[in-house]
């Protein structure tokens, strides 16, 4: 069987949790292959909202096996709080939940080393989410990191203080003022690797070979999202790992030949958290609309998420960087009431209009180009079938599928399980 993937096409936060959830059902193993606890994916069902860090989004399905793939970064503390979030369910996490021995942790001094890091940039920090990514990654690069099955050795602890005294000697450096307690910190730490050193560690590319040769069928999930990669995203104003598709193969050791399926999700417009160019950002009602209406604050956070319209130009590069298949448009419930929609088609660019992405989309160089449509007043969020959808917002679909070349195949209507329309 072949392995499918799913990803975030924007700069995150474009309902990768949900559509999980919603197709796990069709799947034997749900793994997470990039990121860390940077990312919050929500869930909402029975009524309640959930919201997950670095645990795959298929672990509330009785039958589904959920990996964390050798790509994730995982931070103990938040593992565990993680964890206890779910022991209300019940779930026997010892078999539903496998971690790759080779995945990287997040030492309490990364996060320091975040902090500082970001503190050090002043007004050019990139606003990340202070969770210990970019460090953590940069010792993983640097060959230096301490991976999930090094926990099973007995020397850990002695390159734990290496590496944390190395850390300690950086922090001061940074010279940013960055009040600490190590012990507790420490204390913590140390308390949370005995809950992880209890689940399940295996060798998840080899598990992952036996479980296509025995038929079963995989699901690779996504974090954050394509213009977030540290590649093709918007430099230096991104996160810390490969987003993008390729991203899923280094991620699991899945071969790019095995990928069948790539699913790709946005939003009916675009927010962003954090730092960095955004070119179709609204500062006025509207954007004050969608932010409202759409609730949108970061689900690690809480910080208030920037909006603006759609922007086609980054989406179409999205779509090909990724080799998208099929297309999930999330949250044209929030854009139900506007008189018209604006979607940015060009750029202006340097005089020029382009309809690429080009290297630098800084505000100063960069204007969108907009093509209006005729939006709707109809709520959504009751909606059930395909028929009822408003002919204005069929128009808004027909009109993305023409320029991306790729079927909306789910138009999201709401938070929970339920409001998903498949067409
Ligand atoms: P980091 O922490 O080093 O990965 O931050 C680098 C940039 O990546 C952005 N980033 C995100 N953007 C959107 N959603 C993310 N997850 C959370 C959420 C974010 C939150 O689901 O809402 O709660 O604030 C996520 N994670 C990282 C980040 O804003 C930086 O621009
Ligand atoms: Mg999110």
């Amino acid at each position: 069987m072949a392995v499918d993937l799913l990803l975030g096409l924007q700069w995150g936060d474009e309902g990768k949790g949900k559509i999980v959830d919603v197709l796990t059902k069709n799947y034997d193993i749900i793994a997470r292959f990039q990121g860390g606890p940077n990312a919050g994916h929500t869930l909402e069902f029975d009524g309640i909202k959930h919201v997950l860090h670095t645990i795959p989004s298929g672990i509330f399905h009785e039958n589904a096996i959920n990996l964390v793939g050798n790509g994730v970064v995982i931070d103990p503390v938040i593992f565990k709080k993680e964890l206890d979030n779910l022991s209300k369910f019940k779930l026997n996490i010892k078999e539903k939940l496998l971690i790759s021995r080779k995945a990287h942790l997040i030492l309490p001094t990364h996060r320091l080393l975040d902090a500082a890091s970001e503190a050090s940039k002043g007004k050019a920090k990139i606003g990340s989410t202070l969770k210990g990514i970019g460090p953590t990654y940069m010792d993983k690069t640097g060959r230096n990191g301490i991976r999930v099955g090094d926990l099973e050795l007995d020397d850990w602890k002695d390159r734990y203080t290496a590496l944390r005294d190395k850390h300690i000697d950086m922090i001061d450096f940074y010279d940013a003022k960055i009040e600490y307690n190590l012990d507790e910190l420490e204390t913590e730490f140390f308390k949370a690797v005995e809950v992880l050193k209890s689940l399940t560690f295996i060798d998840s590319e080899e598990y992952l070979y036996q479980a296509q040769q025995a038929g079963k069928s995989i699901l690779a999930e996504g974090a954050q999202g394509s213009l977030l990669d540290i590649d093709f995203g918007t430099y230096p104003y991104v996160t810390s790992s490969n987003t993008t598709a390729a991203g899923a193969c280094t991620g699991l050791g899945v071969a790019p030949g095995q990928i069948a399926e790539v699913f790709g999700i946005f939003k009916a417009y675009t927010t962003r958290v954090g730092s960095g160019p955004f070119p179709t950002e609204l500062f006025d009602e509207v954007g004050a609309t969608m932010g409202r209406v759409g609730n949108e604050f970061g689900a690690t956070t809480g910080r208030p998420r920037r909006c603006g319209w759609l922007d086609l130009v980054a989406l179409k590069y999205a779509v090909r960087v990724n080799g998208v298949t099929q297309l999930m448009m999330m949250k044209g419930d929030v854009l139900s009431g506007f008189d018209t929609l604006k979607i940015c088609t060009q750029y202006k660019y340097k005089g020029e209009v382009i309809d690429h992405l080009p290297y630098n989309i800084e505000p100063e160089n960069v204007e969108p180009v907009y093509t209006e449509m005729k939006g709707w007043a109809e709520d959504l969020t009751k909606m059930q079938e395909d028929e009822q959808l408003p002919k204005e917002l069929n128009d808004y679909i027909d009109f993305l599928e023409k320029e991306l070349h790729v079927p909306i195949k789910i138009v999201s209507v709401g938070p929970d399980r339920t409001q998903t329309i498949h067409r």
